[in-house]
């Protein structure tokens, strides 16, 4: 039984938690939502499936804070700003032998990360399952998924499998990446086109797809990506990644979906993944002498709407 702690248990860290516990595994989840925490110690964790009776399930929570054992493996889900915080905190649940493993969305977090444990521990990569927080202590899952992980150093190719087993196991469709920067930096580029776009304009991916100034838009931002990218030795060829992205205006792939970001700020008024997106490419492009005035645009208007949105 592999003992696994779910740090940051939001939508996404219930998700994996529940059906990683599902499959005979010692899961613990760790959330700074006290009264998430609660809810799900006191009625269990209530998940919400399309077509299907709500579920009960037991399933411990703590606040970081409150649990020190060493875990086998770790699986960091908070939002990327509360990352740094949520490592400093789980520092007596990391043992020598600890796995970590980054699934979040968003560039910069395995440098992030090395700040904490040795690389040998480091695994990182993308997922494309979904999950959305209804309330305290309850979760709504709809659709399917799937994960791409790679161990960061390069000696710890078999521990990266391991835990490729373990995430397919608990039937998370998990794949070993060959090549995980290029689909962390694919997937942050639709998100910095799509979520950033849909969050400032109030409005879903369908609808922005049939403005037509949709196009320059995504060319803009992506052309940036793209030179950003190439100093990371990552090759994002924008007409590749344009071919990428505009499909998803079709509803029956992402066209009826409200991006994260527009959750976050417009509907509930809360901090955004800008800086790690955006704003990473503005950030990395402005030290290395590339020009990023549009991602620069973009994330100062953003964090101008969470000046304007969000209560002191
Ligand atoms: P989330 O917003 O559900 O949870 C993040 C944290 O915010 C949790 O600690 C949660 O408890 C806290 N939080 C949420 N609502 C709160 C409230 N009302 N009061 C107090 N605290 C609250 O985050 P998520 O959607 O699970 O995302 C985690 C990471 O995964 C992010 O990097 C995200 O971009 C990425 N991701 C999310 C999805 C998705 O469908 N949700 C899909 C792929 C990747
Ligand atoms: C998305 N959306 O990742 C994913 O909302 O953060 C998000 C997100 C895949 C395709 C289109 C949109």
């Amino acid at each position: 039984m592999t003992k696994i702690a779910i740090a940051g248990s939001g939508a996404m860290g219930s998700r994996f938690g529940y059906m990683l516990q599902a499959t005979g595994n010692s899961v613990v989840l760790l959330d700074n939502w006290a009264a998430h925490v609660q809810a799900i110690n006191t009625n269990g964790l209530t998940v919400n499936i399309a077509g299907q009776a709500p579920l009960q399930v037991q399933i411990p929570a703590a606040l970081p804070t409150d649990i020190k054992e060493i875990q086998d493996v770790i699986i960091l889900f908070t939002k990327s700003m509360q990352l740094t915080n949520m490592l400093q905190t789980i520092q007596p649940l990391i043992g020598p032998k600890t796995k970590v493993v980054c699934l979040l969305n968003g560039l910069g977090h395995p440098e992030t990360i090395e700040r904490y444990l040795p690389k040998t521990n480091i695994f990182v990569g993308i997922t494309l399952w979904t999950a959305g927080l209804t309330g305290p202590g309850e979760i709504t899952l709809s659709g399917s998924g799937s994960v791409e992980l790679q161990n960061v150093a390069p000696d710890s190719q078999n521990a990266a499998k391991a835990l490729v087993e373990l995430l397919s196991a608990a039937g998370l469709k998990a794949h070993y990446s060959t090549d995980v920067l290029f689909s962390i930096w694919r997937k942050a580029c639709v998100n910095g086109t799509l979520n950033s776009l849909c969050a400032l304009l109030d409005c879903n991916i369908a609808q922005l797809g049939q403005t037509s100034q949709a196009t320059t838009l995504l060319t803009a931002i992506v052309a940036e990506f793209s030179a950003v990218a190439a100093t990371e030795g990552v090759d994002l060829q924008p007409a590749e990644m344009l071919a990428h992205i505009m499909p998803l205006f079709n509803p029956e792939e992402a066209g009826d979906h409200y991006p994260s970001m527009h959750q976050d700020l417009i509907q509930h008024h809360r901090p955004t993944e800008i800086d790690y997106l955006n704003g990473y490419v503005a950030r990395k492009g402005t030290e290395r002498g590339i020009a990023t005035p549009v991602n620069q645009l973009i994330t100062e208007l953003v964090h101008t709407k969470e000046a304007l949105l969000i209560e002191k």
